[in-house]
């Protein structure tokens, strides 16, 4: 396809003048042109052919042991003043980060091959679509946004003439992570991102794109970009019910968007729309709508196994790249959770070095992946070429807690959502470098993703809310409880779907709730508490109520409101003093966890609700 647009053309001028690559390679998104790459992939020694019989098409890689995930610390928001980064992102002047970034990207691709990858976020034709063109030396980069994104012409036909593009310029560079930048100038719709080739740091489109800079574009124009995913829930008459649910990184977002309904749901259907990404705005109707901006799945490997998701098992089955995941002699993929292995003779592990089992390290980087396409997924929902997207009933905010928060609960109210969400605490996981298992403040799992002030941001969220008639209902979710052994007392994954039905009633004006000092909170009955196989005990844990631990959480957000100066909206401390006021008058007589069964109204009355 010639390239007509004068923008794109004077814009990749430049930048390979920036860079000198050997030469250019535009791609146009053709079956031959991911042969070419995938042939490249493997001469350049990017790739690893896997097993073609048990595998088919698909590829391993494996990232420098410097670069496994994303890197916060060297992601930096660079809008003119400090003030509209706000104090939970890494702020740089755009000066200077242009000129640090001009002089580590000066000729860096001199014997390297530029790629000019044009993609489309959204369904194509879409008025919510947008367009991306990333320009990367790593043939990895360009064949993850291949399977990633709805890559090609079809980008450049859906921009036209258009100037509206969001520039990408990644390099690999040195790999230097002393030097490794992912800088975001939302205010010239540009991302600079070098020295590193892994996931959401190289894969311009993800994050940086579709969260951090789209979260600004949704701010000006009136929608919302949010590290969601959308799943629709069949129920045995067939009705669809559309849920959007954010759970910071490897909290559970893929898992539960293409969840197996466990044998006594007959009848219910799971459709998979999107797994990490949602681009949401108010209807005409006054509900909310969203859309998956994206094509693939970039999809934590540990854990996944044919018992907790049967159905990315099968997604991934051929035509998948992976990260970082270990190997076995006769080239197939092998990581924890798997299954159990008989031999483990000859295996290696992600780093290609020969694996000792007994020796304690893993076979598989915690944050190991597979790029997959969304459209091989067997509960794969064709909604998610609908221009339109599809209405939002319900929202969750999930973490990962092994304390205090409860397996469920409903906000009162969309102000009271934007709370639950802008409070958000959970412990950290291998996605990102640093230490895991640290309990921290991830607001609507966003944190590393917002691309504005956070004040601004639950301010927007809250606007967004007025003008909805029918707007969805919000949750808190925590599949991650834990008893005194350390154990998960939640067996989570297809069993999630016993909180999804409950949620879905509760849209519906139906199902058993207790009405609670934090919100509603769900019967162990009302959640089928006797086909579940869980001890009362474990009930109580699950839906029990801490009346000082939670008043200590209360007490502790005045640290993260006050971060915010005044630009924080009154309504999340108003929402905060409320919390408290109902956990103070609560009559511990009432508390649920005593005496789980209690009908709602009772409880009502006793607390005055
Ligand atoms: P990102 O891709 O980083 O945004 O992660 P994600 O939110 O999509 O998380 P994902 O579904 O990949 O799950 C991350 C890890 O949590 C995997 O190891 C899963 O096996 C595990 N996990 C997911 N759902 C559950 C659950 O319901 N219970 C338990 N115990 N673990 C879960
Ligand atoms: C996450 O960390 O939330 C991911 C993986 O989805 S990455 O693309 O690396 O951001
Ligand atoms: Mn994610």
């Amino acid at each position: 396809m010639e390239i007509t647009n004068a923008a794109v053309r004077t814009w990749v001028e430049n930048m390979a003048r920036l860079t000198h690559p050997d030469q250019i390679v535009w791609l146009n998104g053709s079956d031959e042109e991911y042969r070419q790459l995938l042939a490249e992939g493997v001469r350049s020694h990017a790739l690893i052919e896997l097993n073609q019989h048990k595998h088919p098409g698909c590829y391993l890689h494996r990232s420098h042991p410097s670069d496994v995930a994303r890197t916060e610390q060297c992601t930096f928001i660079c809008t003119p003043s400090k003030d509209d980064a706000g104090p939970t992102n890494n702020w740089m002047a755009p000066e200077k980060a242009y000129a640090t970034l001009r002089k580590l990207f000066n000729g860096i691709m001199r014997g390297r091959t530029m790629y000019v990858v044009p993609y489309l976020m959204g369904p194509k034709g879409s008025p919510f679509s947008k367009v991306g063109i990333e320009l990367t030396d790593s043939v990895y980069v360009a064949l993850n946004m291949r399977i990633m994104t709805r890559m090609g012409d079809v980008a450049l036909e859906h921009l036209g003439g258009s100037t509206q593009f969001i520039k990408g310029l990644h390099s690999v560079g040195t790999l230097d992570p002393q030097n490794r930048y992912i800088c975001h100038f939302p205010q010239d719709l540009t991302i600079y991102s070098i020295n590193s080739g892994y996931g959401g740091n190289a894969l311009l489109s993800k994050k940086c794109f579709a969260l951090r800079i789209a979260s600004w574009l949704g701010r000006q124009e009136g929608w919302l970009a949010e590290h969601m995913l959308i799943m629709g829930v069949e129920d045995p008459k067939g009705k669809i019910t559309y849920i959007a649910a954010a759970f910071p990184s490897a909290c559970g977002k893929t898992n539960l968007a293409m969840l197996q309904p466990p044998a006594e749901f007959q009848g219910y259907r799971i459709w998979c729309v999107g797994d990490d990404i949602a681009w949401l705005r108010p209807g005409p109707d006054g509900r909310l709508y969203a859309i998956n901006p994206e094509a693939g799945f970039f999809g934590v490997a540990p854990g996944t196994s044919w018992k907790t998701n049967p159905n990315m098992m099968r997604t991934i089955a051929k035509n998948t790249l992976f990260t970082n995941v270990g190997m076995a002699p006769d080239k197939t993929v092998w990581w924890e959770g798997l299954d159990l292995l008989a031999d483990t003779g000859g295996f290696v592990d992600w780093q290609g070095k020969l694996w000792d089992p007994t020796s304690g390290q893993k076979a598989a980087h915690p944050n190991s992946r597979f790029t997959t396409p969304i459209k091989q997924c067997p509960v794969y929902s064709p909604t998610w070429e609908d221009s339109q997207g599809v209405p939002i009933s319900a929202i969750l905010f999930g973490c990962r807690r092994s304390k205090l928060v409860p397996l469920v609960y409903e906000a009162f109210s969309w102000a009271h959502g934007v709370y639950l969400g802008a409070t958000l605490n959970s412990e950290t996981t291998a996605a990102a470098a640093g230490a895991t298992g640290v309990v921290r403040r991830d607001p609507m799992a966003m944190l590393p993703f917002c691309g504005y002030n956070m004040a601004d941001y639950f301010a927007h969220w809250l606007e967004v809310g007025k003008q909805l008639t029918n707007p969805p209902k919000t949750f808190r979710v925590n599949w991650f409880r834990v008893n005194d052994q350390g154990q998960f007392i939640w067996p989570g994954f297809g069993e999630n779907l016993r909180i999804i039905r409950w949620i879905i009633d509760r849209c519906q004006d139906r199902g058993e709730a207790l009405k609670t000092p934090i919100g509603y909170l769900p019967t162990p009955e009302a959640l089928g508490s006797e086909e579940s196989g869980i001890s009362s005990e474990g009930w109580e844990t699950l839906l029990g109520i801490d009346r000082g631990g939670w008043l200590d959480a209360a007490r502790r957000q005045t640290e993260f409101f006050e971060k915010f100066g005044v630009r924080l909206p009154a309504a999340l401390w108003e929402e905060r003093q409320a919390l408290i006021d109902r956990l103070k008058s609560w009559p511990l007589a009432a508390r649920p966890s005593a005496e789980a069964g209690a009908p709602a109204v009772a409880v009502e009355q006793r607390w005055g609700g």
